[in-house]
């Protein structure tokens, strides 16, 4: 498996094996990798040349470190395409997950200038303020904050919100979801991001924001987001 005579670095051949075997599925998430140490006598390597193919993979997101308990096979991330206006219980259900939400808070607040704006009400206007921690087989993946104005869409509770709202807008309201302008960048997680989604605060996250339009160009939500980053990667087609 290590050709020592290659001119191939010892430490990436080491790392394009892992890679391999979790890529065929020897390896499974979850599983443990055997120690530095073991795969250094294994395979006659020093165990910085380990370490640095265990690094590598752990940047990469195969592989995750716990203190004291030793190195993971990572949960493989979720690739979400980027071309089509999904929802997440659509997004789940395609993927063969359980959708599900935790709503934290839900509540119709008088919109600040920056709401209003972003969703061309007048300041003050009635919003509702819905954060749900979104889940995949009750493993929280996203955290999710909407604006959404409550003149336009009528009659949300708490209920509605716990299951789909893009099933709740289209079907019971028939309103036509049209379009969406969403803005990707990368962050770290928030002492409270962290507490929601069950990371550590400072791991990686995706802030998404999306502000979405029906077929007139009415502003019908406009939602902030964290993605964890260890689960998550997008996708685009692109034609040249
Ligand atoms: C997705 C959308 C969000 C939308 C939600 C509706 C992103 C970044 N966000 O999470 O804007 O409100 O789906 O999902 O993709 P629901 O119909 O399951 O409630």
């Amino acid at each position: 498996m290590i050709d020592k005579n290659s001119p191939i670095p010892l430490y990436y051949q080491l790392e394009e094996h892992i890679k391999e075997l979790i890529e065929k599925g020897e390896l499974r998430p979850g599983d443990a990798l055997p120690a530095e140490r073991e795969y250094a006598e294994k395979y006659q390597i020093s165990r910085m040349t380990v370490r640095q193919a265990f690094t590598q993979l752990v940047n990469e997101g195969y592989l995750h470190r716990l203190q004291g308990k030793g190195t993971f096979v990572a949960e493989r991330k979720i690739e979400q395409a980027l071309q089509g206006l999904t929802s997440f219980t659509e997004d789940m259900k395609a993927r063969g997950f359980e959708p599900g939400s935790q709503l934290i808070h839900f509540e119709i607040i008088p919109a600040t200038s920056q709401i209003a704006s972003q969703l061309s009400i007048q300041e003050y206007g009635p919003v509702y303020e819905i954060k749900r921690i979104r889940l995949a087989d009750g493993v929280p993946m996203a955290l999710e904050t909407n604006y959404i104005s409550a003149n336009l869409i009528k009659g949300l509770t708490e209920e509605i919100v716990n299951q789909s709202l893009y099933t709740y807008i289209e079907d019971r309201l028939n309103l036509r979801i049209d379009h969406a302008a969403q803005v990707i960048e990368s962050s770290i997680a928030t002492q409270s991001e962290a507490n929601y989604l069950n990371i550590n605060k400072g791991a990686p996250v995706m802030l998404i924001q999306r502000n979405t339009f029906l077929h007139d160009g009415t502003p019908v939500e406009f939602v902030k987001s964290a993605y964890r980053a260890d689960r998550y990667k997008f996708m685009i087609q692109m034609k040249r």
